[in-house]
């Protein structure tokens, strides 16, 4: 039976951190690190396979492109990573060179995995990686608003002292400063959130701003966002068929057309299977249009 197996491309932060969330979780038979510091790659790689008594299973080691040949999923997490007091926006240019030259070397070897992206901006990546790599719409994946949802969550929670994931609950749009919450459609048990317009105010600011406050504190966020990854990985592997807020391909999406923009998508084995169209209000369709807007500006500065 084949192995099943995951190339992590950038073993940073969020690389590495993904790695060992893959490995602790038993999620895949083999798991490939690639970075442009091979020592970094070579090191993380023997650090975890010293864990691997305590685990059983799993194998992990530094690789290269070839690698990719047997990959189910490519995650590209590579690049620089934000500066204290730098917007994600400004990373555009320094990660597009960086992902063009891992896409290029991706294609050497395999035109069959399915790439998942999260090196920021992971919108204009995405996009940028599925018009540069080829490969089908539903391959080339964005991690999309997955970790602001996942915050949203959180937070809602926190202030209802309820389990985050009883709260369904959506952000959409750029993973940025552009996304807006869907306070329209937040609901727990399909119940309206007891929340005042003070307190989601709030709780939208920090979702929103999250990132910004952790990086302030440590330099980096990468505990969440291997968890957002590790769960997308699980729900291509297992073809579970989960509603995941990732980025995708919009298709006139509410009059959006393409733009890569996190929204709900279903995602099994074969990637993102549908975009499920919310029925959102008037005034966050205004808002979407707006994050739109401004990622395409952006797509259009860089060429695309
Ligand atoms: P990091 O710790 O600096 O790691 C980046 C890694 O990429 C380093 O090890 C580099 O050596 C490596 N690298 C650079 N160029 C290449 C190359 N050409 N080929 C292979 N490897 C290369 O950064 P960190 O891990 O913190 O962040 C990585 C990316 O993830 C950044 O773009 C972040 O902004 C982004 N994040 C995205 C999130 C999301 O929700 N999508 C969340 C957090 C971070």
């Amino acid at each position: 039976m084949k192995k099943s197996r995951i190339v992590i491309i950038g073993a940073g932060a969020v690389g590495s951190t993904t790695a060992y969330t893959l490995l602790l979780r038993n999620r895949v038979d083999e798991l490939v690190l690639i970075d442009a510091d091979s020592d970094k790659a070579a090191g993380d790689a023997l650090d975890m396979n010293h864990g691997l008594p305590f685990l059983g299973g799993g194998k992990v080691w530094a690789g290269t492109y070839a690698d990719c040949r047997d990959a189910d999923i490519i995650v590209i997490t590579a690049g620089a990573a934000q500066r204290v007091g730098e917007t994600r926006t400004e990373l555009l240019k320094r990660n597009a060179a960086i992902l063009e030259s891992i896409i290029d070397q991706i294609k050497e070897h395999t035109a069959d995995s399915i790439l998942l992206l999260a090196s920021n901006p992971v919108d204009i990546m995405s996009y940028l990686s599925w018009k540069k790599i080829g490969w089908p719409v539903e391959r080339v994946i964005g991690s999309g608003t997955l970790l602001d949802s996942g915050r949203f969550r959180y937070l809602i929670g926190e202030k209802l002292k309820i389990d985050p994931r009883s709260v369904h609950a959506h952000i959409i749009g750029e993973h940025g400063d552009s996304e807006l919450p869907v306070w329209s459609l937040a609901n727990v048990a399909g119940t309206q959130l007891k929340l005042s317009e003070a307190d989601k105010e709030d709780i939208y600011t920090n979702t929103r701003d999250a990132a910004y406050q952790i990086i302030q504190a440590k330099g980096a966020t990468y505990y969440a966002i291997a968890l957002a990854l590790d769960r997308i990985c699980t729900a291509i592997l297992r073809d579970e068929g989960a509603v995941l807020n990732v980025s995708t391909l919009l298709t006139d999406y509410h009059g959006i057309s393409d733009v890569y923009l996190g929204v709900p998508c279903i995602v099994d084995r074969k990637g993102v299977r549908e975009v499920l169209d919310l029925p959102i209000s008037e005034q966050e369709k205004e808002l979407l249009h707006r994050s739109a807007n401004k990622l395409k500006e952006l797509n259009r500065s860089i060429g695309l």
